[in-house]
């Protein structure tokens, strides 16, 4: 992104993006339902149609956008000046309303944000977190000193099949979530990604899809990876997991400084 006339662009595109998955749903009310007698087979493509839902790959797409024209706000304006853009967006875009305000609650209060994550530099070694490696396969997992996005230690693993650093946080539903991490890859191959997986306040599977960001095709640098969102409804744990997976022998990933905000909304 190199202009401002850019990041409005971003932003509009973004907002219309978004408003897709709605216009299905008024697509379907709208056209199908109405039809339903003489379309053949109603239910099986109402069952197609929802497992082919854009709405995480949107989602995936609109925070991308957001994230990049932060990156440029951040790059030119001072900090009041980016949250006083991401409130005029707030403004112009009210169908970003609920991405914006992450954008607005950490323009506004980063420094004094309190980060749920413990240990999220791995300065204190494995305080705080877990290692799960796939049962039957191996994966060498190790915390390394020769590459660190900050500090001294980063969490490495490769080669092998497919494992995951893990820590669960303390989420309460219906709240704003953030999740940050920096991740760097050695080569293209393999995958290297962030992922939350929802749970119960048992610690029970919420049974829904893991949010994902996986690390770009960049090898050899230090990529910051953002997830954030509305905590889903029943979910009262959000487990984290760095995943690394198929990294072959020349191959490995690296992870460190999280960062993970729980937003409430008192509105
Ligand atoms: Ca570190």
């Amino acid at each position: 992104m190199t202009d401002e006339a850019t990041a409005q662009l971003v932003l509009r595109k973004a907002h219309e993006s978004n408003a897709l998955p709605a216009m299905r749903e008024q697509l379907w009310t709208d056209v199908v339902e109405p039809q339903k007698n003489v379309l053949y087979g109603t239910e099986r493509y109402r069952e197609l149609i929802a497992r082919s839902d854009p709405a995480p790959l949107l989602r995936d797409g609109v925070q991308h956008a957001l994230e990049s024209v932060e990156r440029y706000w951040q790059a030119h304006y001072a900090a009041a000046e980016v949250a006083a853009r991401w409130a005029q967006a707030h403004e112009a875009y009210p169908g970003l309303a609920s991405h914006i305000r992450v954008r607005e609650q950490l323009a506004a209060h980063s420094s004094s944000a309190k980060n749920l994550v413990v240990n999220p530099g791995f300065e204190e070694q494995m305080t705080g977190w877990h290692i799960w490696v796939r049962p039957g396969t191996q994966m060498d997992v190790h915390l390394d000193t020769e590459q660190a996005h900050t500090g001294s230690w980063g969490a490495r693993m490769g080669p092998g099949t497919i494992a995951c650093y893990v820590q669960d946080i303390k989420v309460t539903e219906g709240a704003t979530f953030y999740l940050t991490c920096w991740a760097r890859r050695a080569t293209g191959k393999g995958v290297c990604g962030l992922h939350v997986w929802w749970k119960t306040p048992e610690s029970a599977d919420l049974k829904i899809g893991q949010w994902e960001r996986r690390a770009a095709d960049l090898p050899g640098q230090w990529q910051k990876l953002e997830l954030y969102g509305t905590v889903p409804s029943g979910a009262g744990i959000a487990e984290i997991l760095l995943l690394g997976q198929d990294n072959g022998e020349d191959d490995a990933c690296w992870f460190d400084d999280l960062m993970c905000l729980l937003i409430e909304h008192t509105e």
